[in-house]
């Protein structure tokens, strides 16, 4: 083969190549105590949010769903440094193309034991598979959630 076609065929490997994208939750900050909508958590604000988070992955190219994972909550805190296992394993690997553009959204929920959970706030990241680390923090409401995404195989 000339080295043309070497590289070519390189670029092809690469672009059908299969890579593990990691998404670690780190923080997730609510100094106010607040839902998304600014009211308070629990009524007249007696106790702080009992924040869990829905973390969902899909594939940005046909919008498919690539993995959802819903952690535990935990009680009356402003804030939450995620460990390694919140209901789930923490980072998540996702196995997509690489190159793939992956959209990732969070959404923080107040866990009430009477009627409906409650919005917290709803983050929105995206994350290119193969690209470098990449850190990020979103606002949502008086919340802010922070994630590290990387690619440890392609
Ligand atoms: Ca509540
Ligand atoms: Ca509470």
């Amino acid at each position: 083969m000339s080295p043309m076609w070497i590289v070519f065929a390189a670029l092809a490997v690469l672009a059908i190549s299969q890579a593990d994208v990691t998404i670690k939750l780190e923080k997730y900050d609510n100094p106010a105590d607040r839902l998304q909508d600014g009211t308070n958590c629990e009524p007249f604000g007696i106790s702080k949010c009992d924040p869990y988070f829905i973390l969902t992955v899909r594939n940005s190219f046909n919008t498919s769903l690539v993995s959802t994972y819903t952690s535990t909550h935990t009680d009356d805190v402003s804030s939450v440094d995620f460990g390694s296992f919140i209901g789930f394993l923490n980072p998540v690997t996702a196995k997509v193309p690489n190159g793939t553009v992956v959209d990732i959204t969070i959404v923080a929920m107040d866990d009430d034991p009477i009627g409906e959970h409650e919005l917290i706030g709803t983050f929105n990241y995206f994350y290119v598979a193969g690209q470098t680390p990449k850190r990020e923090s979103r606002v949502s409401g008086t919340s802010t959630v922070t994630v590290l995404f990387n690619t440890t195989r392609f």
